[in-house]
């Protein structure tokens, strides 16, 4: 069975969940260590006071037994803290009593780089509101949550994934300061590094399978990412051949890795080297004009509570990301429907390399 995620929730809404399908029974998970993810996603200079708020910790309804996998599907919970804040105007039902806390009022004046205008023409929504409360990164929180536990199936067969932020731009705290004080944001890189990756996961044989281009669909599925490369991407097509290449060393290693440890659509073996890069956010406490969609006439966008930078975050979400995608090309490769039968696998198909 594939390794699948399907995740729901709005950023003030009750709750994040997510429901993974697909993983092997006898799994140890360990809570500490899903929690752990959560918090470093919540780190990093330049966040929202929205993080004051979270102390984002998992809640598993479904799918573990005393810390095992089930091998049934595992449903993961991350609640909003914030919505105490928020019952009346994100209230899943129609209120009771007069309006009260944040969300009452419509959002009309869309920001020029989310979703808010394309969101509520798409949708047909009067409430800005109804478009950017699940557009809003918050929603990540699952996604680390779904990560973590990816880390630990790969972690059965000896993967480890890492995830960075390229000190610079929206990682670099005197840019962060700097961009603070000007109201404005800022965007940056984060590079996602995996070792043990065995060759062979991923295919050439169809698109949909290229390990490549799962990977550029989960980063790219990022909120903000806007470029995505593998080993050193861009770069390459300005080498010749000779300079581009990773030459084979006799025990089928490589002399280089420009690569970035995939090829022709599966990972040879290297390491897996990723990186993505997002934009600016697009709350800016110095907005950018819009439009009143209420009366049509010019307006500056909505300025609300937001993030200076979150590329921090970013390199904690594109290591889940990469985790989970490397986790269902290992299970498609290995099955298994235990733990054991998967961690078999994956041994004799190394004694075969
Ligand atoms: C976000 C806007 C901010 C961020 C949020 C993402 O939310 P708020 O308006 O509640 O301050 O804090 O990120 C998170 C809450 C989080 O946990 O990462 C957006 O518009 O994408």
């Amino acid at each position: 069975m594939s390794l699948e995620l399907a995740t729901a929730g709005e950023s003030h809404g009750p709750a994040l969940v997510a429901i993974v399908s697909g993983l092997p029974a006898g799994l140890t998970l360990d809570r500490e260590a899903i929690d752990a993810d959560l918090r470093r996603r919540q780190q990093g200079y330049g966040r929202s006071p929205r993080q004051q708020i979270e102390t984002d910790e998992v809640e598993v309804l479904a799918g573990l037994r005393q810390g095992r996998t089930l091998g049934t599907p595992l449903a993961l919970v991350v609640r909003n803290r914030d919505h105490k804040n928020w019952t009346w105007g994100m209230n899943p039902w129609p209120p009771e009593g007069e309006p009260q806390g944040k969300g009452t009022k419509p959002v009309t004046l869309p920001r020029p780089g989310h979703a808010d205008l394309a969101g509520v023409q798409k949708y047909g929504h009067d409430d800005v509101r109804n478009a950017l409360e699940r557009a809003s990164a918050r929603h990540t929180a699952v996604h680390v949550a779904a990560g973590a536990v990816a880390k630990a199936l790969l972690a059965a067969i000896g993967i480890a994934v890492v995830g960075e932020a390229i000190p610079e731009h929206g990682a670099d705290t005197a840019a962060v300061d700097a961009a603070r004080k000007d109201r404005d944001t800022l965007g940056g890189t984060a590079v996602v590094r995996a070792t043990g990756v065995p060759p062979g996961l991923g295919s050439y044989a169809r698109k949909e399978d290229r390990l490549d281009a799962r990977l550029a669909f989960a980063l790219m599925g990022i909120q903000a990412v806007k470029s995505v490369e593998i080993g050193d991407g861009k770069e390459l097509a300005s080498l010749r051949g000779s300079a581009a290449h990773d030459e084979i060393n006799t025990d089928k290693t490589r002399m280089s890795n420009h690569a970035g440890g995939i090829e022709g659509g599966m990972s040879n073996g290297e390491e897996l080297v990723v990186s993505c890069s997002m934009k600016p956010l697009p709350t800016l406490m110095k907005p950018l004009r819009s439009v009143d969609l209420a009366t049509g006439e010019p307006a500056e966008a909505l300025v609300e509570r937001s993030d200076v930078s979150a590329v921090e975050a970013l390199a904690v979400v594109a290591e889940s990301a990469v985790a989970f995608e490397l986790a269902r090309a290992a299970k498609e490769k290995f099955g298994g429907d235990s733990l054991d039968d998967f961690v078999a696998a994956h041994r004799a198909y190394l004694a075969r390399l």
